[in-house]
């Protein structure tokens, strides 16, 4: 027998555990090991009844998600899980679930087929598959309403969300909640019991009594379209799930598990599809580095001190005590401290509020942020984070002081976004421990965490930061330390596009509609707003840009900073902002901006003509790739898709078109580099083709090959 698959035994009980780490996926092996493993059980006659558990950390978190990629890039047919389920529930002996961890996607489904289901009070159960482009497809969208109901299973697939243990209970998604750790224990007997009570024991597909009558369920169905419509427009798993649950609610069991499995071979073709998985396998493969292994001691943080206590500073602050992680708060004066605490209360009694905190759990967190002006408490710090101001002179006094007064292994962080690394580094004795954390605004909020490397960083404390993201629920993406890192480097040449499509002729209302039709969560001009036409300026003179004055440069930004228009913050910048709208965030059209870009443009001998949607799009999203392309050429980034992550978690690009590098994979490389030739051609030097790009199209391959090869960039 296979190691994957074992079978013990507690008395007449068979225990049959699957192990197979890191999250036991029901993959090709676990399934060949168990469909033997299981037909032995049903022989031996001194087995009356069978535990499925898994070891490890979790009970089976799924289907292999490597497997269903393959699927998605040939056939879209998946693994076929169904005589195994059918083996499940027409077992002669009850088949008791013992879950732990999460029973997600196929593990769940495994689980439903069982006859009964008891977890840990810990247990978190679901069907997140919408959230990679697909349906269920191991029967899940039949059985989960029969368990559940039809309301409760729209809700689960629709948003994917996992459902705690108590939640489950009261539901009807498990049979017994099991109070303490011994799961299997508590799982023996609960097999027991059901043994002792003679019973008949339950088939999911034989159950209809939570699938409602058709008048009950055409409003759910209805609500359930439009919720799809809203929340998940691209992606057609969505409505597709509804059809698959519609389907269990108005056909014989048999029938309804034909219709899901169209329906899931359809999902699985749709190109969303392929861009969700693409980014779930690439946050994972932004994790290996190539000279961080699993052997690099990595330090565990359990005490972080923070310089400044901004909005930076209380936001990663947030994010740290959020994590059970207690901060030392440290600002220059108390009463900029006392405006930081005052924002972080005011952040987490809005939480409050909305009902995603109680009360106590809020006082908890804030009891783990210690603000204090002086560096008191900062020897026992293991990471120092500095977010002050971006000014080189000011960081490198705070670093020489750091270096100073912390433990000598303890890691110095700056959250800097665009200043170099290495000379911060070097005003202090251990370069070696010096890192980039650049968190992003509102740092308690957003996923992305871009991990900058500096020429000295060593293997341990870039590991030792991946473990930091992993803590606080984030995505560390390892970036080197060159201008604007990765975010930031190619957000600029997309930025300036837009600014001059606007000289050209479109407007910032036109082109922010554009954009976020075609998926953007906002458009360029308002997330300038949002983030302030002072900052952008401030990095321009960082970055240096438009040093070389034969560059074309955008002629409106630097006007509008100068009278003060510095965005939402001022109530205006490229829009103008009242506090009537949206809570004064909301863009509202300005005539007063459209005749200054009219009148500039105009004044400096700009043709001004209709711009057409199409044209923005690719004049915009093409800077991004063309820029993305010089990226890896540099060893910006150690893979296409690692510039993925960044894009769709920190800049709000859309998942379902998988990441800038991917989207250009699927338009065309060799489309993408013709256009940009003939930007290059009428539109001046700064669309010069990259080079990665050129070479890739005239070769025929794509930024996944290139990835796949992982020859051709240089290491992070
Ligand atoms: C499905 O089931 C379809 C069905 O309807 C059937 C269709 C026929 N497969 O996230 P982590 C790996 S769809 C293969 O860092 P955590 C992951 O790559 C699936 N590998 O851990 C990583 O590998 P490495 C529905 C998987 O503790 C390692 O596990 N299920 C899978 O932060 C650790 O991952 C889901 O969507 C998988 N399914 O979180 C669940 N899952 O160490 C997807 C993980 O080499 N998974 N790996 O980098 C998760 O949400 C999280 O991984 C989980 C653990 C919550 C389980």
């Amino acid at each position: 027998m296979s190691d994957v698959v074992t079978v013990g035994s507690d008395g007449d009980v068979a225990v049959v555990r699957i192990d197979n780490p890191p999250v036991n996926a029901l993959d090709r092996g676990v399934r060949e090991a168990l469909a033997p493993a299981l037909a032995r059980v049903a022989a031996d006659d001194a087995v009356r009844a069978v535990v499925l558990v898994c070891a490890g950390r979790t009970f089976v978190a799924g289907a292999d998600i490597g497997e269903l990629e393959r699927a998605a890039w040939s056939d879209g047919i998946g693994p076929d899980m169904h005589p195994l389920l059918a083996q499940v529930e027409d077992f002669p002996k009850p088949i008791v679930a013992a879950i732990h961890g999460t029973a997600l996607g196929g593990g769940l489904e495994l689980a439903m087929a069982c006859h009964y289901r008891v977890a840990v009070e810990s247990a978190r159960l679901g069907l997140p598959e919408v959230t990679l482009g697909i349906i269920p497809g191991a029967e899940g969208t039949q059985r989960l309403p029969r368990l559940v109901g039809v309301e409760k299973a729209l809700d689960m697939g629709l948003t994917g969300r996992p459902i705690a243990a108590p939640d489950a209970l009261a539901s009807g998604l498990i049979d017994h909640m099991v109070a303490g750790d011994d799961l299997l224990t508590a799982a023996t007997a609960f097999a027991r019991e059901q043994l002792a009570r003679g019973a008949h024991h339950p088939r999911t597909r034989d159950r209809a009594d939570k699938l409602g009558t058709p008048e009950q369920n055409a409003p759910l169905f209805a609500a359930a379209r439009e919720t799809a419509r809203r929340t998940k427009p691209h992606i057609p798993a969505a409505a597709l799930f509804v059809d698959a649950v519609e389907a269990a609610a108005t056909l014989p069991f048999e029938s309804g598990i034909r219709r899901e499995r169209e329906l899931s071979a359809e999902s699985v073709r749709s190109e969303p599809c392929k861009a969700l998985l693409h980014l779930f396998l690439a946050e994972r493969a932004a994790t290996k580095i190539p000279d961080v292994t699993r052997e690099t001691p990595a330090m565990t943080v359990n005490r972080v001190a923070i310089v400044g206590a901004g909005t930076m500073g209380g936001g990663i602050a947030m994010a740290c005590a959020n994590a059970g992680i207690s901060v030392l708060l440290r600002d220059a004066t108390s009463a900029a401290l006392e405006k930081g605490m005052e924002s972080v209360r005011r952040n987490y009694a809005a939480s409050v509020k909305r009902g995603r905190m109680t009360d106590a759990v809020m006082a908890e967190r804030l009891a783990r942020i210690q603000p204090q002006v002086g560096t008191d408490g900062f020897g026992d710090a293991d990471l120092v984070i500095e977010a002050v101001f971006e000014s080189m002179e000011l960081k490198r006094t705070i670093f020489a002081e750091l270096d100073r007064v912390t433990k000598p292994d303890c890691v110095l962080a700056t959250n800097t976004s665009t200043l170099d690394i290495d000379a911060i580094a070097a005003v202090t004795s251990r370069p070696e421990r010096v890192v980039g954390l650049h968190f992003f605004s509102p740092a308690n909020v957003m996923r992305l965490l871009e991990i900058v490397r500096g020429a000295a960083t060593s293997p341990e404390v870039v590991a030792s930061a991946l473990g930091l993201a992993k803590r606080l629920g984030k995505i560390g993406v390892v970036v080197r330390n060159l201008p604007g890192f990765v975010g930031n480097r190619m957000m600029f040449p997309y930025m300036y596009e837009t600014q001059f499509l606007v000289e050209e002729g479109a407007t910032p209302e036109q082109v922010d509609r554009v954009l976020t039709r075609w998926g953007m969560a906002m458009g360029m001009f308002a997330v300038d707003d949002m983030a302030g036409l002072d900052v952008a300026w401030r990095v321009r003179q960082e970055l240096g840009h438009f040093s070389d004055p034969s560059q074309r440069r955008p002629l409106v930004a630097d006007q509008l900073y100068a009278m003060g228009r510095y965005g939402q913050k001022t109530g205006s910048g490229w829009f103008r902002y009242s506090p009537d709208v949206g809570g004064g965030r909301t863009p509202i059209p300005d005539p007063e901006v459209l005749d200054l870009i009219a009148r500039t443009a105009t004044g400096a001998g700009i043709a001004r003509r209709d711009i057409s949607d199409d044209e923005i799009v690719e004049r915009a999203i093409y800077a991004l790739i063309n820029e993305g392309a010089r990226v890896l050429e540099d060893g910006g980034a150690l893979r296409a898709s690692d510039i993925d992550v960044v894009y769709a978690n920190g800049y709000g690009f859309p998942g379902w078109r998988g990441g800038p590098m991917f989207y250009a994979d699927r338009v065309g490389l060799r489309r993408i580099h013709d256009r940009i030739a003939t930007f290059h051609r009428e539109l001046g030097p700064r669309w010069e083709p990259a080079p990665l790009l050129a070479r890739l199209a005239r070769e025929g391959r794509t930024f996944r090959e290139l990835d796949a090869l992982g020859s051709d960039t240089a290491g992070v």
